[in-house]
């Protein structure tokens, strides 16, 4: 069973410098790989990433990285949970760009490398709930996305923010083909203050190394108080707009998926219940799930119940 040790690096002993040059390192190597790829058909391999400990962490057992990196949702390949890892090998992300627009005073593109430059990388151990009933703990490296939006400035205008993934058949094969489960490319969005808040984080990595591409290579949202859905992978496009933005899975049955998604024992997904979860864990001699109770906001209420005070979360699923 794969042991994990989370980095034991405090901020007093990284500066944003030693950040950047090592990461300037790894991206000379990773530049290697790359052409070493393209000659030999390999894959490009994950590259080591250093981070610092990030806040609202949790010590519940890690849900071993085999299982972080094999059991997927990613449509973009397929339906299968197996799909992602199984029927990515075409899949290119990089070199990868990333715009941010809309209603904002500085729209800018950055480049993967720059933006990877820009803000300091903390480890963010995480619950994930998908609406399925199964979750995990997972340690993603990223950074916060309040981070990113100040740089573009929103204006006041700016109620909510829209994510935009990728579409690229020819590299996906889940967008080929007769049968399509949804409109390409995947979009996601939240209201601003949810995007803004400090647990709101765009990933580039787990367990500490670059995301690989079944996670959402290169970048992906993670929202852990929400049903993992909203976290939209291989992000292309975020915009600042005035009206609450479409999301795929809502699109594609409204009924049975809110633009909110919560997570939320009381309001029961209409084909089975949401009151408990399997949590695919690390725990044991054997890794294992375990059955428990689903938590209000997936256990992050303290942080995050006052963004919706005064809504009715049955209505507002
Ligand atoms: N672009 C895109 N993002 C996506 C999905 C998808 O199909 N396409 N699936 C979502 C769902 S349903 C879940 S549960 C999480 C799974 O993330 P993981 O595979 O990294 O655990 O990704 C979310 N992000
Ligand atoms: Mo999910």
């Amino acid at each position: 069973m794969p042991v994990y040790h989370p980095p034991r690096i405090t901020p007093s002993h990284i500066t944003a410098r030693d950040v950047y040059l090592s990461r300037r390192h790894f991206l000379g190597g990773a530049a290697g790989l790359l052409v070493g790829a393209g000659l030999f058909g390999a894959p490009a391999r994950a590259a080591a990433l250093q981070t610092i400990p990030g806040p609202h962490g949790t010590d519940e057992p890690l849900t071993p990285k085999d299982i972080v990196t094999s059991y997927n949702n990613f449509y973009e390949f397929g339906t299968g949970k197996s799909d992602p890892l199984n029927r990515s090998g075409a899949y290119r992300p990089e070199p990868w760009t990333l715009t941010v627009d809309g209603l904002v005073a500085r729209p800018q593109t950055f480049d993967m490398d720059e933006l990877m430059r820009s803000f300091p990388l903390e480890e963010r151990i995480y619950r994930m709930r998908c609406v399925e009933a199964w979750s995990m703990v997972i340690p993603w490296a990223g950074f916060p996305l309040r981070a990113l939006l100040d740089k573009v400035e929103p204006l006041g205008s700016a109620k909510h923010v829209a994510f935009v993934g990728l579409k690229r058949p020819e590299e996906m094969p889940g967008q080929r083909g007769m049968f399509q489960p949804m409109r390409w490319p995947y979009v996601e969005g939240l209201r601003l203050d949810e995007a803004r808040h400090p647990l709101t984080i765009l990933a580039t990595g787990v367990y500490g190394e670059t995301l690989p591409r079944q996670n959402g290579a290169p970048i992906r949202l993670v929202v852990p108080w929400k049903y993992g859905f909203k976290g939209i992978k291989a992000i292309t496009r975020i915009a600042l707009t005035e009206h609450q933005p479409p999301s795929s899975w809502n699109m594609m049955q409204p009924e049975e998926y809110g633009f909110y998604a919560n997570v939320n024992p009381a309001v029961d997904h209409p084909r089975w219940s949401q009151a408990r979860e399997r949590r695919i864990s690390g725990g044991g001699f054997l890794s294992g799930s375990e059955h428990r109770p689903t938590l209000p906001f997936n256990g992050y209420g303290e942080e995050v119940a006052q963004l919706y005070a005064g809504m009715d979360l049955k209505a507002h699923y």
